[in-house]
């Protein structure tokens, strides 16, 4: 197919840092595409600069004065010459003014209109959205004029037709924030003031909507892609119920409980989600999975995600790639038929992040070593090298760890095989958080929802106690090590080895 000259993209500027910007630009290379970076004062010497072609200095290291600045990055655009832009995920990947601002500076979006985000980003408007595409949502309210409770009374009026417990959720949220659960008329008039000033804390806008509550669901979520010509397919689904605070830790693909038939009802609803804002690109539809199995539309997200990397082990496919052909105008790489043929075995991805694995905090500080595993069907996406600073302006994430498997055990062994063989010395990390996840019976039995992490985080979180016959094990291990002076692994990472509750003693390596 050939496209107008002004259609070909020869030059992207990605809108992002960290791993999410070195895996576009790795992907833009295999295109022979140009890559600019733009970087904060305090990015200058950063992995994601390193891999550009060029880079563009925008300004002070807080985001709001550098990557979320719509101003700077269009002007960044122009002084390099850039012809397209990949957002990325998180700062402007969803604002609706900078696709906008792109589309009027002549600079091809690689992402949905502004119109599509617009449609989605607020939730009461995305619920009577695919509600008239015959996408179930979860049985609610969106208040008297579609658009939220503007008093105690009519809500509670509201909560009473739906029936206890309910969710308050915030029109303009998303990802947990002004969001209540309330389980009974007593509490609900303290619980919706507080949803209604943390929505307008958080958002500038205090409009709240009811759902009936879904109890332990798992969060499943459909991968979803569309070209201009309207032709939308799905690439299956993901499991993200591992998650902490709504911060997703591990995903995996199958959804280890999903039915043939679900799986694909749920693909068939978020192509018709999908269609009913005029979506093209990649996106995500979000999903309740209850637990007899019926599934409830929950928001759609208008990015590429962190967790992309699972689906593209599954398939087989560059989802950047994909991006950036259907922002040329070309169709969808692939029929839903092909996509559906090529969909094999499992991978997981396990999200490593430098924060203390007991607190769950950032632990920002300087990458003093770093030691990543490789291997056969292993990926890691890392935005980070050793002597990479972790600092306390972004994100703590050290990298995406992801495994594949012709099926989802062995998707786990390598999980656990490449777990033991990343090192990381100068901060805390939650990698053993992750190896004990991997242990942890309930997970190896795919039987977890979202409230899994917070049920058993005495097991998972608990700090490093070993018992006296692996502490007698560890002090031998690292004897026999400091006598035969191996380098490449530290007398504190010994003990590590055997730290699984489930697997007590056992050596993962010998080096
Ligand atoms: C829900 C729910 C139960 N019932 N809605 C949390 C983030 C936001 N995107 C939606 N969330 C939820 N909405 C109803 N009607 C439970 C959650 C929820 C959750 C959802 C997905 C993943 C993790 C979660 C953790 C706690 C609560």
């Amino acid at each position: 197919m050939s496209l107008p000259p002004s259609r070909k993209i020869r030059r992207v500027l990605v809108a992002n840092r960290g791993e999410i910007a070195v895996r576009v630009m790795r992907t833009c290379r295999d295109l022979g595409i140009e890559t600019v970076a733009v970087f904060s004062d305090a990015d200058r010497g950063a992995l994601h600069v390193r891999c550009a072609d060029r880079a563009v200095g925008i300004g002070p290291p807080p985001a709001r004065e550098s990557y979320l600045d719509i101003e700077k990055i269009i002007a960044a655009c122009r002084a390099s010459g850039a012809d397209a832009v990949h957002p990325g995920y998180g700062f402007l990947s969803e604002n609706e003014d900078f696709a906008d601002a792109c589309d009027a500076a002549g600079i091809t979006f690689i992402g949905p209109s502004g119109q599509s985000m617009r449609m989605m980003g607020d939730k009461t408007s995305a619920r009577a959205t695919v509600t008239q595409a015959g996408v179930p949502v979860v049985p609610g309210n969106n208040g008297p004029q579609g658009r939220g409770f503007p008093s105690a009374a009519e809500a509670l009026a509201a909560a009473r037709q739906i029936g206890f417990p309910v969710m308050l959720k915030a029109a303009a949220g998303g990802g947990g924030k002004g969001m209540r659960l309330v389980d009974d008329e007593a509490k609900f008039t303290a619980a919706y003031d507080g949803a209604r000033r943390e929505a307008k804390g958080a958002f500038g806008d205090d409009a709240v909507y009811l759902e009936k509550a879904i109890l332990k669901p798992r969060h499943v979520e459909i991968q979803v892609f569309a070209d201009e010509s309207g032709a939308t397919v799905h690439l299956g689904e993901r499991d993200c119920s591992i998650q902490r605070r709504h911060q997703k830790v591990v995903e995996e693909s199958p959804s280890p409980v999903l039915t043939a038939e679900t799986r694909a009802k749920m693909g068939e609803v978020a192509v018709a989600a999908a269609r009913a804002c005029g979506y093209r690109g990649a996106g995500t539809i979000e999903f309740l999975l209850a637990q007899d199995g019926s599934f409830y539309f929950l928001e759609m997200n208008t990015r590429l995600q962190v967790e992309h990397p699972v689906t593209e082990m599954v398939h087989g496919v560059d989802l950047v790639a994909w991006q950036i052909a259907v922002a040329e105008g070309k169709p969808v790489p692939m029929s839903q038929e092909e996509i559906d043929g090529r969909r094999r075995g499992a991978a997981i991805e396990c999200r490593v992040y430098a924060e203390d694995p007991i607190r769950f905090l950032p632990s920002p500080g300087t990458i003093a070593s770093l030691r990543t595993p490789s291997g056969p069907y292993v990926r890691d996406d890392s935005g980070v090298t050793a002597g990479s600073v972790i600092s306390v302006f972004y994100d703590p994430m050290v990298s995406k760890l992801v495994a594949w498997g012709d099926n989802r055990a062995e998707a786990l062994r390598r999980m656990r095989r490449a777990l033991d063989e990343y090192r990381v010395g100068g901060i805390k990390t939650n990698l053993p958080f992750h190896r004990r996840l991997l242990q942890h019976p309930a997970f190896v039995e795919g039987v977890y929802d979202t409230g899994f992490i917070d049920r058993e985080k005495a097991i998972l979180l608990a700090p490093y106690t070993p018992d006296a016959a692996t502490l007698d094990a560890a002090l031998l291990a690292a004897a026999l090590q400091a006598a035969s002076a191996t380098p490449e692994r530290s007398v504190a990472d010994a003990p590590a080895a055997a730290l699984s509750p489930w697997r007590y003693g056992k050596s993962p390596w010998r080096q």
